[in-house]
């Protein structure tokens, strides 16, 4: 591995000097990413210092260098996780071979599609909270949205450099086209479904980070097991970023659910109506958020019986999540038992394990979902609530795989699309729901204040307070009060 250049136009540990036309390459598409951050990126505040963490390394400790910087002079460099010694493909076909430097030939195509997959969900997930800034709670979650925002930035390179030094020009093409596409657009869309929904409030912009962010996470635990080692070194240190991402959105549920507590036992009453009516979100609504969040989040794992991803794995491009955990690492034998579709009811089937490698990773990721879940309940708990958040079955509102088709309850039970019709509005949210929530997202920017609808955070960032300057404001946009329009400083 490379040493650590900091003070180079990209900064970066990957010896991106040593390789000129590389350098170059990239140097070219660094002025389209920028104006495509100023384009697409949030909307204001760009003259405004914030507090942010930067990747200046990528050891255990220290790898991150927290001070003021206004967002277009972010410092997005290319980091990789230190080469394994001898490390060998982990599964598939290829086990135990030594894990490629360059992109096998065979597989180029699936590769590039994997890789520009991975690539397209990070601006687009920046183009999706591009106006939230506007209407933040808190100084401290503006900050943790633009932290949320530039790292994201930060993995399309991650993913574009892997792009211009292992796929020539095709790369280079993708990586262009990677800029072009955008979130929501009907002509150009970003390639996954969850990518192109408008996150418009506060409440989805943490249900996104808990549940879209995580799926983030297991894809990337996935890919780091791929036999392809600069997929696996790159998305081993994208996974270090991605944990905050995922705290930004458990405890931005969390406090919200607490504040709601708060005001049920204050008022003495879970009247949804008056929950409202004292400013907080009541849980039913918190909990239709849930839902379809989650829902749209799930079909993110594709097909539950996938030839893709049972090539994927055979050909060692992908691996499991915990490949390590796993005794055989080939697959072939062996079958998964899943829930299938039949006669308006289910049944199991047998699936041969590589075809459900879709679903094994969506298992792991339902799993970890659960225990975010059981700790917002014990938030409940604590206040004295009878109250529970609940996960939805998986086979609930889907849009892709074997479920589509059919119509199921939040237990999983199938039931006819007229009975889902009839109690649409009980599981996920309403129009209604949707102004309402609305109608709480004003900005409350002032010094240590936070909006009424969401408690403030125990602690702040990097050992600071929550009352505490996370962004410094520039003067045309100084002394933004509760509710006051904030100035959009642009340039
Ligand atoms: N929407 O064989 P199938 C993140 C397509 S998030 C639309 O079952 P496969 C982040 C599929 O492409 C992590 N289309 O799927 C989070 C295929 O198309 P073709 C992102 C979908 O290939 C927050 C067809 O349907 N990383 O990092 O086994 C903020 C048949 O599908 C969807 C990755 O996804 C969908 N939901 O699995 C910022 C990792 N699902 O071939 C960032 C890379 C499937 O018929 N991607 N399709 O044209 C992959 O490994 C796989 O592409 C997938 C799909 C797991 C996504
Ligand atoms: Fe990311
Ligand atoms: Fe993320």
């Amino acid at each position: 591995m490379g040493s650590v250049d900091l003070n180079a136009l990209i900064p970066n540990n990957v010896d991106l000097k040593e390789d000129r036309r590389l350098q170059r390459a990239l140097e070219a598409w660094q002025p389209q990413f920028l104006d495509w951050w100023r384009e697409m990126g949030p909307e204001g505040f760009q003259a405004d210092e914030v507090y942010l963490r930067t990747a200046v390394d990528v050891g255990r400790d220290g790898w991150a260098h927290f001070d003021y910087v206004k967002m277009p002079d972010y410092r997005w460099g290319i980091f990789m996780s230190p080469a394994e010694d001898g490390r060998v493909v982990p599964c598939g076909d290829h086990f135990g071979d030594a894990a490629w430097q360059k992109v096998p030939g065979e597989y180029r195509n699936a590769l590039r599609r994997i890789i520009v997959t991975q690539a397209d969900t990070e601006p687009a997930s920046v183009e999706q909270q591009r106006l939230l800034g506007q209407t933040a709670p808190s100084q401290y979650d503006l900050r943790n949205l633009f932290q949320v925002n530039v790292e994201e930035g930060r993995h399309l390179w991650a993913m574009v450099y892997l792009l211009h030094t292992h796929f020539g020009r095709d790369g280079r093409e993708e990586a262009e086209d990677l800029l072009r596409r955008r979130s929501g657009n009907q002509d150009s869309p970003r390639i996954l479904g969850t990518f192109n929904e408008p996150v418009e409030d506060w409440l989805s912009f943490f249900m996104f980070t808990t549940f879209t962010d995580r799926d983030g996470k297991f894809q990337l635990l996935a890919l780091a097991e791929s036999g392809f080692d600069p997929l696996s070194r790159t998305t081993r240190f994208m996974l270090t970023e991605e944990a905050h991402h995922m705290f930004v959105g458990e405890t931005g549920v969390g406090r919200i659910i607490e504040r709601s507590a708060q005001v049920m036992n204050e008022l003495g009453t879970d009247e949804p109506d008056r929950i409202r009516a004292h400013g907080a979100i009541d849980l039913p609504t918190i909990q239709r958020w849930l839902n379809r969040w989650y829902s749209s989040s799930i079909n993110l794992f594709g097909g539950e019986q996938s030839s893709n991803a049972a090539s994927y794995f055979a050909t060692g491009l992908k691996g499991r999540y915990k490949e390590d955990s796993y005794e055989d690492h080939i697959a072939l034998e062996g079958v998964y038992r899943m829930q299938v579709p039949q006669n308006l009811g289910l049944t199991t089937e047998e699936v041969p394990l590589r075809n459900a490698m879709n679903e094994i990773l969506r298992d792991g990721y339902i799993g970890d979902c659960e225990f975010v879940i059981a700790r917002w309940n014990r938030i409940l708990e604590k206040a004295g609530r009878p109250e529970r958040m609940e996960l939805p079955n998986r086979r609930f509102n889907r849009e892709m795989g074997i479920y589509s088709s059919y119509a199921y309850d939040p237990e999983g039970n199938p039931i006819t699309a007229e009975a889902f019709e009839a109690r649409r509005d009980d599981w996920l949210p309403s129009e209604a729901d949707s102004v309402f929530v609305k109608s709480l997202m004003k900005p409350c920017l002032e010094f240590g204040k936070v909006a009424g609808w969401i408690a403030p955070p125990r602690k702040g960032i990097n050992g600071n307070a929550f009352e505490w300057e996370y962004v410094r404001f520039d003067k045309s946009s100084a002394g933004i009060a509760c509710g006051a329009t904030p100035s959009l400083t642009g340039e």
